[in-house]
């Protein structure tokens, strides 16, 4: 082990207002902006600022902005239509599929110029990866749900590069409200990432075939630390998490139902009980993660949702409510968060 692998530095984010982002960006070393907003566009680099304008808000009141930064300068580029920003340690890449009736094809050859990019440039350790679906539980041209398009793509592109169930990335698969598809995914040159499931749940990518023809391949969540041998002060990165227990929606049409069991995976997700499994030991609760985004399916439930997030999360925790569908239409709310 290198010394400079053992003092990797680990990444952070921050939310801001869209107005904002040029005082945060002065701060420090940007590895990207994901403007959370209220149109999607291609993803650019404006400024030195690689920044993703998703179609995540009904008005600008409610847009905010993700901003990823980093210890060491940035450099950005472009590679088969995605755009990156890397550091040398980290790297973010952004793509976008435009609306058309069938995404599978689109989606994997999308993500193939990611995974060639994360290849090519080593960054091989891919940690997070978000997708955001225009219409996610509407029917494509041929009558398959666009989430099940979306996944069939992304399965598609992760055999290619031979990428095994065990290696996937945590991620959220979620509702936007225009623009096709967007994504954004964080890898790492040296960070060891560890590849977490939750004990209760069965592991998306073997959910059964009446989830569509192919499974999600996404991991409950990914423990990033600087050494293999580092368990216990690394990051975890929760994956959208919903009211999901084996493989089952459980509390269909019942709000606060469906936000305690989401509220309880992740609980268990991060607990010393569940990440016995892989060696970990952080003593960790629903107290410490931060960096939360609460999708809500119907914006009447958003301050019902709202007190029970705030009564468990702590008051110190950075959460974002967001007004969107959740990738099966029996789930009323999908919650992700970082604990760094
Ligand atoms: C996904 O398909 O990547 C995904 C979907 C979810 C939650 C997490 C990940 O609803």
């Amino acid at each position: 082990m290198t010394q400079a692998q053992q003092t990797v530095k680990l990444p952070s984010s921050a939310f801001t207002g869209l107005t904002e982002v040029s005082e945060v960006a002065a701060t420090g070393n940007v590895l990207g902006v994901i403007n959370y907003t209220t149109e999607c566009t291609d993803p650019r680099v404006e400024n030195g600022l690689l920044t993703l304008d998703l179609h995540m808000a009904a008005d600008l009141g409610e847009a905010f902005a993700e901003v990823w930064t980093t210890a060491r300068p940035v450099e950005t580029g472009e590679h088969h239509g995605v755009v990156y920003a890397h550091d040398g340690e980290y790297l973010l890449v952004a793509g976008r599929i435009a609306p058309t009736g069938r995404y599978t094809e689109d989606t994997r050859a999308a993500y193939v110029a990611a995974l060639d990019l994360m290849d090519g440039l080593g960054y091989k350790n891919c940690f997070r990866m978000w997708n955001f679906l225009n219409d996610i539980n509407g029917d494509n041209a041929e009558g398959l749900e666009i989430y099940r398009d979306f996944c069939k793509g992304r399965a598609e592109a992760f055999e290619l590069f031979h990428f095994g169930d065990k290696e996937v990335p945590s991620a959220t698969g979620i509702g936007s409200l225009g623009g096709g598809i967007a994504f954004y995914f964080l890898a790492s040159r040296s960070a060891a990432l560890t590849s977490v499931e939750n004990s209760k749940q069965m592991a998306a990518y073997h959910y059964p075939r009446q989830y569509g023809p192919r499974p999600p391949k996404f991991a409950r969540a990914t423990y990033l630390a600087g050494t293999h041998t580092d368990r216990r002060s690394g990051q975890i990165y929760v994956a959208g998490t919903a009211s999901i227990r084996g493989h089952e929606t459980l509390h269909d049409g019942d709000v606060v139902a469906q936000v305690k069991l989401s509220l309880d995976n992740i609980e268990h997700l991060v607990s010393d009980e569940n990440l016995a499994d892989y060696e970990i030991v952080r003593g960790n609760s629903l107290l410490d993660v931060d960096n939360i985004k609460v999708y809500v399916r119907h914006r009447a439930d958003i301050p019902t949702v709202k007190k029970m997030c705030e009564e468990r999360f702590s008051p110190n925790a950075r959460i974002q409510y967001l007004n969107v569908d959740v990738c099966r239409a029996d789930l009323l709310v999908e919650i992700e968060g970082i604990i760094a």
